[in-house]
């Protein structure tokens, strides 16, 4: 049995509304359930002092300043297993170098130790309120969509959707043929991306796919008269490594190097391969990719953090965008209401599951929607999020089209405009071939989606 630490670490009669007008505290709220014959407030006492100053006895090394910076379990409802946790700004380590804020050490805290307590069943952080110091304190993100929409040389507000796909297959592709799946795909949309293991393997190596993509792009953009973007993956474990990938690119880039953009694999890389980038190269795109997230934050996990949490810490970080799932559309996990998701990292306020964020002006972080989608399952993903502004990548969706993946590009922003339109799929497919042609190409997705298209369509498909 644990020692009750309930009298330090807990103060059931501190009121949300006044923590937050204080604004002296990070928020936290979790979903947690202690083990058989620990006592609900006993062992969220425990995982407050776990979580910041305390251990499971007591020091006598504690003196009163340490008791100031006591995280305090705020609320609890055993019957719902919810529990709030608000953690005093001090505890939190700063920067020796400018004095901001860093997410390890928030993560350190906050779903640390905690995550491993023998009295603990399962704890996960489902939502957390960052004051407006905080907010300060973070890098936030530096480029965003607006920037993007500017390249392409559309209106930096609503400048609408952003066709992309990830470049297939996974792996397995030498220097030659994967510039050409790029060049293929820029002929009918804008961005491309590495998938997310694609770096520096013997058998394409970096420093001869990026001068053929450059030279893809430019006869792409020659050809279409239009901008093109590419999201290189410069994730590696060395810093150093990941900076001499994106300088190679960005001096291979030249005068294109704004439509270059830098994807990391934030999730398993961790926040400080995030932060490189996001310091190291202010003027790029800085694309989250969130591989290996499934592992806490499915919806079958009670652990760690979900895919909101994840997405919000990106914003402050500075992800410029982050892979949101594709709502219940696509291939992932994921269902209609991670529409928050995606309202958490775009808008300047937001009601999040537990907490209403403002952001205070830091910049938009771009939903990315990926993961098993293309044209036929647009339409209803954008009527479920009630807008278009997004990058989308289809990888299948694109590569996957019958007739190449320039048609399965034009079908992606097909499938935009019929949806902006408020058209109906079938009519508009009967005026726009590459869209009408998504229904041979994906026929389980259109039996399913818009059972009798066979009939309706006819010739128009095939
Ligand atoms: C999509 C993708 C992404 C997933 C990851 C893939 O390809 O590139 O990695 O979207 O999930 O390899 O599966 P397809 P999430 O378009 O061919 O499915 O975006 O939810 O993080
Ligand atoms: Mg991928």
């Amino acid at each position: 049995m644990a020692l009750d630490q309930s009298k330090r670490y807990a103060d059931l009669s501190l009121k949300e509304a006044d923590l937050i007008a204080g604004g002296k505290h990070i928020l936290c709220a979790y979903k947690m359930k202690p083990k058989v014959g620990t006592g609900y407030l006993e062992a969220a006492a425990h995982f407050a002092a776990e979580s910041s100053t305390g251990t499971n006895v007591e020091v006598c090394t504690t003196d009163d300043f340490t008791k100031g910076v006591d995280a305090l379990v705020y609320y609890i409802d055993e019957k719902t297993e919810d529990m709030r946790i608000a953690y005093p700004l001090d505890l939190f380590d700063r920067n020796v170098t400018d004095g901001r804020m860093m997410l390890v050490s928030f993560l350190t805290l906050t779903i640390g130790n905690n995550q491993g307590m023998g009295d603990i069943e399962y704890g996960q952080m489902i939502d957390f309120w960052v004051p407006p110091r905080a907010l300060q304190l973070f890098d936030g993100p530096s480029k965003n969509i607006a920037d993007l929409w500017r390249i392409l040389g559309r209106p930096v507000e609503d400048g609408g959707y952003i066709a992309g796909t990830i470049i297939k297959p996974k792996l397995g592709l030498r220097p030659e043929p994967f510039a050409e799946a790029a060049y293929q795909f820029w002929l009918g949309g804008d961005f491309i991306k590495n998938d997310e293991p694609q770096g520096n393997q013997t058998f394409a190596p970096i420093k001869k796919v990026i001068p053929l993509v450059y030279d893809a792009m430019k006869r792409a953009q020659d050809e279409t008269g239009e901008a093109k973007l590419f999201s290189m993956n410069i994730t590696a474990d060395d810093h150093f490594e990941m900076c001499a990938r994106a300088d190679f690119a960005l001096e291979t880039f030249g005068s294109d190097a704004d439509k270059l953009a830098f994807l990391v694999d934030g999730f398993v890389g961790g926040p400080g391969m995030i932060t490189t980038a996001r310091r190291q190269y202010p003027n790029q795109y800085l694309h989250y990719h969130r591989a290996g997230h499934g592992m806490i934050t499915s919806p079958s996990s009670k652990r760690g953090y979900t895919a909101f949490v994840l997405a919000k810490m990106a914003r402050l970080q500075g992800a410029s965008g982050i892979h949101v799932g594709t709502m219940g559309y696509g291939k992932m996990e994921g269902g209609a209401d991670d529409r928050v998701i995606a309202y958490m990292i775009e808008r300047d306020a937001c009601e999040g599951p537990i907490y209403y964020q403002e952001w205070y002006g830091m910049k938009a972080t771009t939903p990315i929607i990926s993961g098993g989608m293309n044209a036929l399952r647009l339409p209803g993903f954008f009527k479920n999020l009630g807008h278009g502004n997004v990058i989308n990548t289809a990888g299948g969706g694109s590569y996957g089209h019958l007739d190449s993946p320039a048609a399965g590009a034009k079908s992606l922003r097909q499938a935009y405009e019929c949806w902006k339109a408020g058209a109906d799929p079938i009519e508009y497919a009967k005026e726009h071939k590459e869209f009408a042609r998504a229904f041979a190409s994906f026929p389980h997705d259109a039996d399913a989606l818009f059972p009798g298209w066979r009939e309706q369509l006819g010739s128009f498909a095939t």
